[in-house]
C-alpha cells in the first residue's frame, strides 16, 4: 500500500496519531507537501464525506476523521507556510454563520499565509457583522468566506450586502469557497447586473454612446441595463442605438430603464428588439401605460414606500388583467405623483422618514423638501392608509 493510501485510510479510520505518523513518513520519503495534502489527506476526507452521505458512517465518525485531518495538517503546515517578510496584503477569512466546517477554510488560510498574505482568521460560525467589523478594523483588502452546507450559502450574500451597506464593498475584494460554491453563485451574490446611465454633461453623439456602452460590454463580465434619462443626463440614447447594442451584445445588454417620459418610445423599441430584452419603466406613473405597449416592469421609486402594491400592479399587468391593474394604478397614482413633487429622492426620503423607516438626511446639493410639499405628501399617504 502506498504512503498516500495509508494516510487516506488513517483519516477514514479517524486515527489521529496514525495520520500524523503517516504524514511524517510520506514527507520523510521525499514526497511534496502539496502531494501529501491533495492525494492523501483530502482524498481520505472526501471518502469520509461519501460514506457519510451514503449513511455508512455517522457524525461522530466524521468528527474523528476531522481531528485526524488536523493532525496531518499540523505536520505539513510549516512547509506550506513559507514566511514572506513583508505581507502582500491582509485577508479576513472565516466560515459563515451557522456553519462549523473549518478544515477547508483553515487550509486556505495556510495557503494564503504561505503566499505572503497576513491572514486574520475569524474562525467558524461567523456572523455577518463580525466580518464587516473585522474588515473595517483591519483595513483588509480581501475578505474570504467559506460554506460547506447549502443551507449556509445565503449567509455569504448577507455578508456582501452588509459590506455594501457599510460602504466597504468597493474597498475589499470578496472571495468565496467551499464544496457547494460555484463560480456562477459567486457572481450571483456579488452582482446580478449593472445599471449604466447615459454619460452626462459632454453630450456624446449616438456613435459616441454606442462606443461608450460597447466599451463597457467588452470590459465587464456582467449583464447591464441601460438607463435612458435625458432630463438628467442631457443626452438621449435613441431606439436605434439601443437596438444596435442589443443586437451586437445580446449577453451583455439585457434591458433598458426608460425614463424619457414618452410611452411611444416603448412601442417603437418593442418592434426593434427581441422579447427577451427587458424594457422597464423609469417612472412609476408610466408603468402601466408602458406595460400596455410592451414594457415588462419598472425600476421603481414608489416601491421603497409601497413594495407590495407596486409588485401587485406589475404582476397584474404581466398577467394581462389590465382592468384590475388600472384600478391599482388609479389608487396609487397620487402617491406616484407626490413622490416627484420635488426632485427625487427628496420626497421618497421624506415619505420613508414619515413612516419611521429612515432618518431624514441628505447629501448636498439635495435638501429636505419644503413643509408645503411634506404636508401634501402626508395627506396623500394618509388617504392610502399608510399613515394614521
Ligand atoms: C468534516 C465534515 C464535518 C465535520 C466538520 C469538522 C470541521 N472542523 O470542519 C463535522 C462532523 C462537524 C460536520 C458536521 C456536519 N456536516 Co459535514 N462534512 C464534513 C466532510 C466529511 C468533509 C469536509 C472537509 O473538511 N473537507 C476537506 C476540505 C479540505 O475541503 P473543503 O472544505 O471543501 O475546502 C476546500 C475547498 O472547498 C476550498 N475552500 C473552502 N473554503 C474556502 C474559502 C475560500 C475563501 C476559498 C477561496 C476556498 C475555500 O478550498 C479547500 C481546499 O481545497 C463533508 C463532506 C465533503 N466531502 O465535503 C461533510 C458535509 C459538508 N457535511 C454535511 C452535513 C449535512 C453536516 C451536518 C449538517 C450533519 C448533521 N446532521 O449534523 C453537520 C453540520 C454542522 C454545521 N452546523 O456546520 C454535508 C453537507 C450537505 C449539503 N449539501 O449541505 C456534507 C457534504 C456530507 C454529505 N455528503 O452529506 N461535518
Amino acid at each position: 500500500m502506498s504512503e498516500l493510501e495509508m494516510i487516506a485510510r488513517a483519516i477514514e479510520a479517524g486515527d489521529e496519531e496514525g495520520t500524523g505518523q503517516e504524514t511524517k513518513a510520506a514527507l520523510a520519503a521525499g514526497m511534496a507537501a502539496q502531494q501529501v495534502l491533495d492525494h492523501g489527506l483530502i482524498k481520505g476526507m472526501d471518502r469520509v464525506g461519501e460514506r457519510f452521505r451514503d449513511g455508512e458512517i455517522f457524525l461522530p465518525d466524521v468528527l474523528l476523521a476531522a481531528r485526524a485531518m488536523y493532525a496531518g495538517l499540523e505536520v505539513i503546515r510549516p512547509l506550506l507556510e513559507a514566511q514572506k517578510v513583508r505581507p502582500l496584503g491582509k485577508v479576513v477569512i472565516g466560515t459563515v454563520q451557522g456553519d462549523l466546517h473549518d478544515i477547508g477554510k483553515n487550509l486556505v488560510g495556510i495557503m494564503l499565509r504561505g503566499a505572503g498574505f497576513e491572514v486574520i482568521d475569524l474562525g467558524n460560525d461567523v456572523a455577518p457583522e463580525r466580518f464587516v467589523q473585522a474588515v473595517r478594523d483591519s483595513g483588509a483588502q480581501i475578505v474570504g468566506m467559506s460554506a460547506l452546507l447549502t443551507t449556509t450559502m445565503p449567509a455569504m450574500r448577507r455578508v456582501v450586502e452588509q459590506l455594501a451597506a457599510a460602504g466597504l464593498k468597493e474597498r475589499v475584494k470578496t472571495i468565496i469557497g467551499g464544496a457547494p460554491v460555484t463560480a456562477a453563485y459567486a457572481r450571483q451574490i456579488g452582482a446580478d447586473a449593472s445599471l449604466q446611465v447615459a454619460p452626462y454633461y459632454n453630450k456624446p453623439t449616438q456613435a459616441g454612446l454606442y462606443a461608450h456602452f460597447r466599451a463597457i460590454a467588452e470590459a465587464v463580465d456582467l449583464p447591464m441595463i441601460l438607463y435612458n434619462i435625458p432630463g438628467r443626463c442631457g443626452v438621449d440614447i435613441s431606439n436605434e442605438t439601443m437596438a444596435r447594442l442589443r443586437r451586437d451584445f445580446p449577453q451583455r445588454v439585457v434591458g433598458l430603464k426608460e425614463a424619457t417620459g414618452n410611452v411611444d418610445r416603448v412601442s417603437q423599441l418593442r418592434m426593434l428588439v427581441d422579447r427577451e430584452f427587458s424594457i422597464l419603466s423609469g417612472d412609476d406613473a408610466l408603468t402601466l401605460p408602458m406595460m400596455a405597449v410592451g414594457a415588462q416592469g419598472v425600476i421603481s421609486v414608489a416601491s421603497n414606500v409601497i413594495p407590495r402594491e407596486v409588485t401587485d400592479l406589475v404582476h397584474t399587468a404581466l398577467k394581462g388583467d389590465f382592468e384590475r391593474a388600472g384600478r391599482i394604478h388609479a389608487k396609487l397614482y397620487p402617491l406616484f405623483k407626490d413622490l416627484f413633487i420635488e426632485t427625487n429622492p427628496g420626497p421618497v426620503k421624506a415619505a420613508l422618514a414619515l413612516l419611521g423607516q429612515i432618518e431624514e438626511c441628505y447629501r448636498l446639493p439635495m435638501v429636505p423638501i419644503s413643509e408645503a410639499s411634506k404636508s401634501q405628501l402626508r395627506a396623500t399617504m394618509r388617504s392610502l392608509g399608510l399613515l394614521p
